[in-house]
């Protein structure tokens, strides 16, 4: 266990992120927890446990300044201690200190802590080594974040089953749409083997909760193909160590066709018994490596890469051959719902790929394996700054899904413009799909309970990288913590969890919460007023997808328009006049959204084409509501610096100014697309804006 932390680790670069454990402030705080924890006791060996202690050493150690013993014995305490164990016959301590309707109330992966004043102890159980791992962090949690004693008796269990992190690094060392720097897993087709940094990362990712990551790109390419082989196997089961001992399966992204190249045969039909019989063999090598291996996750038949369709089979079929490989290990195939066509006719007006994942995978409902779940993102497109929610969501009454966010900054500034995501997936999550005609938001369609799936939980596309911040821009980091957090509790505020996040990466400075909280709270919306308006997404440069470029994609292949001529803009996704995709909405939302006196101004675009002078319900048309929107973001983009500025001298300086140098680059390239889009629109319209602003 790393107890101590390299200069490179200091708090002035970001690494130690929300575990970095500052001394408890005021003195009253730590006095009164200070008296609590005289020895940590932790009797069973496993990993899990052990690391479990070892994080409670270090960050009661470093939160209440002196160092604390692990031993094996309450007997041996002599005082106050703080007990940690799971709930198992036999182990005398918890035996003890945990009754029947604690083990009730902690769940399968829950915790419960015990306050006990009459013996001066602090007992943490669970079902799990894991658990008691997630328990002892949220134990540092609260008192990192200032909370007192009185709060810590109860039971807390996660609302999701997955709560899981898809990598999309290449074992060449890229990242596909990362932003923080080369992979910390591979490097030139080799594995890292940077032991600490991973298990640094594990840390991380189970102080939030995450308890499943997907170490390679969905895209898996020819060497990636070969890590279900004994070729790689070998240090992939290196890496899963790591992770088990911090309560985490690791996961594969694998090639579809992989028979193709590795089985030596000349196909990869599902239903060919030869496909099969090979993928039940290979299942086997790899559970012989790593025997809680968590399963596949599977991009088929989706932006060039292959799939059963080639074959003339669906996906059901697709994914159930592999669901059957891993049914006998008790893993899983997490199946991408991203399918869609990829080489449009830009001229074409009848396709629309909004539709696409509902149009393949409804039709689908009821016949996947019970060990398949299907992702969706969460919107229909891809992770803009603005869409709508996919109405996937509600319509698999009969099939396990798993929502997918995207973490890493695609399209919302690629970690150099600051955006606090938490916010934008809160309004995801209470989305009401009205599946059961009655309140059915998202939450409860991804948890798995409005039609009691087996399996259900979220997945999202990490932001990490070897940048020594982890995350590039260091507020991302919020990002990456406010995941997990809404994973395990989807109940809990964007507000609350960036004040969290605060508090444990900055301290308690109130000065300093009152302002990066306002920082990040006003930071998506900011972003989505500076770029591109009301819901149409796009206007990115192509490729890489960083900065304006409004016709970027208009005449390509990749089904993302905005059709604006000299009369107006916007998709027509109605049923009378449009794609119909409206439609695929249940209830009210259906026609919410296919009326345009309904549609909320944030996404008419995305679901009408409506000419310039359309008065939106804020009373402005749309040619000037993206005069003022674009006018005003770039302002409020260079105020996030003005703030931060404010903070100077309460800051760690290397903290301070990593900060400061991403938001003197956002202001000024928030004026790039403030003066692209409204110049756009201004020459395509011939309407000037009526406070008579510069327009070039
Ligand atoms: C990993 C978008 C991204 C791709 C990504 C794809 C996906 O198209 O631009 O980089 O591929 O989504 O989610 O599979």
């Amino acid at each position: 266990m790393n107890d101590t932390f390299s200069p490179a680790q200091s708090q002035g670069s970001g690494y130690e992120a929300w575990l970095g454990y500052l001394p408890l402030q005021p003195e009253a705080l730590r006095n009164e927890w200070h008296t609590w924890f005289g020895a940590i006791v932790a009797a069973e060996q496993n990993d899990p446990i052990q690391a479990a202690a070892a994080e409670a050493q270090l960050g009661l150690g470093k939160l209440l300044g002196r160092s604390i013993p692990v031993i094996p014995d309450a007997e041996n305490a002599g005082g106050s201690c703080l007990v940690i164990g799971t709930f198992e016959e036999g182990h005398e301590i918890t035996a003890e200190l945990f009754d029947e309707s604690d083990i009730h109330s902690a769940g399968a992966a829950g915790f419960v802590i015990r306050v006990r004043q009459d013996h001066k102890q602090i007992a943490i159980g669970g079902a799990t080594s894991a658990a008691v791992l997630h328990g002892v962090f949220h134990l540092l949690r609260l008192m990192a974040s200032g909370r007192s004693l009185s709060e810590l008796s109860g039971a807390v269990q996660p609302a999701n089953g997955l709560r899981m992190i898809n990598h999309w690094d290449n074992f060449d060392g890229s990242i596909e749409r990362g932003y923080a720097g080369t992979s910390f897993l591979y490097d030139k087709n080799r594995f890292s083997g940077d032991t600490d940094r991973l298990r640094d990362y594990a840390r991380l990712m189970s102080s939030i909760g995450i308890n499943a990551i997907c170490i390679n790109n969905v895209n898996a390419h020819y060497e990636e193909t070969r890590f279900i082989t004994s070729a790689y196997l070998p240090e992939i089961s290196n890496i899963a160590d790591i992770f088990r001992m911090y309560g985490i399966r690791l996961f594969l992204s694998i090639n579809y066709a992989a028979t193709l190249q590795l089985g030596n045969l000349e196909t990869a039909d599902p239903l060919d018994p030869k496909v099969s019989a090979w993928w039940a063999k290979q299942a086997t090598e790899v559970y012989a490596a790593i025997p809680d291996f968590g399963g596949f996750v599977v991009k088929a038949d989706s932006e060039n890469r292959p799939g059963p369709f080639t074959y003339g089979r669906d996906h059901a079929d697709g994914a159930n051959m592999l669901a059957e490989a891993l049914e006998p290990f008790g893993g899983i195939v997490v199946w991408r719902c991203f399918v869609y066509n990829c080489k449009q006719d830009w001229r074409d007006r009848t396709t629309d790929r909004a539709r696409a994942a509902y149009d393949h995978f409804k039709p689908l409902d009821g016949r996947f394996r019970d060990n398949v779940v299907l992702q969706i993102k969460n919107g229909p497109l891809d992770f803009q700054v603005r869409e709508p929610v996919s109405p996937l969501f509600g319509a698999l009454e009969q099939t396990n899904h798993l929502l997918e966010f995207q973490i890493t900054q695609e399209y919302t500034g690629q970690q150099r413009h600051l955006c606090y995501l938490v916010p934008q997936w809160k309004e995801v999550l209470e989305f009401n799909t009205y599946a059961k005609g009655e309140p059915s938001p998202v939450k409860h369609i991804a948890d798995g309970s409005v039609w009691q799936n087996r399996l259900g939980g979220i997945a999202a596309v990490t932001n990490v990288g070897n940048d020594a911040n982890w995350t590039g821009h260091l507020l991302a980091q919020a990002n990456l913590y406010g995941y997990g957090r809404l994973t395990w509790n989807p109940e809990l505020s964007a507000e609350q969890i960036a004040a969290e996040w605060i508090r444990l990466t900055f301290g308690p400075d109130p000065a300093v919460e009152a302002v990066i909280l306002r920082m990040l709270l006003d930071s998506w919306r900011i972003y989505e007023s500076y770029t591109a308006p009301l819901g149409i997404g796009w206007m990115v440069n192509p490729n890489h997808h960083y900065g304006p470029n409004v016709d970027g994609y208009e005449y390509s292949q990749w089904g993302t328009y905005h059709y604006a001529d000299s009369q107006g803009l916007g998709v027509d996704r109605t049923v009378h006049t449009g794609t119909g995709y409206a439609a695929q909405y249940m209830g009210e939302n259906a026609e919410r959204y296919g009326s345009l006196e309904h549609c909320p101004d944030e996404l008419v675009l995305f679901f009408h084409h409506v000419p310039y002078t359309h008065v939106l319900h804020s009373g402005k048309t749309v040619i000037q509501h993206i005069y003022d929107t674009h006018f005003a973001g770039a302002n409020e983009a260079a105020e996030l610096l003005e703030s931060w500025r404010s903070l100077k001298d309460r800051l760690d300086i290397g903290l301070y100014s990593q900060v400061e140098e991403r938001l003197i680059g956002q202001a000024a390239h928030a004026k790039e697309w403030r003066d692209q889009i409204n110049t756009y629109f201004y020459r395509k319209s011939g309407i000037g804006d009526v406070h008579g602003r510069t327009i070039y």
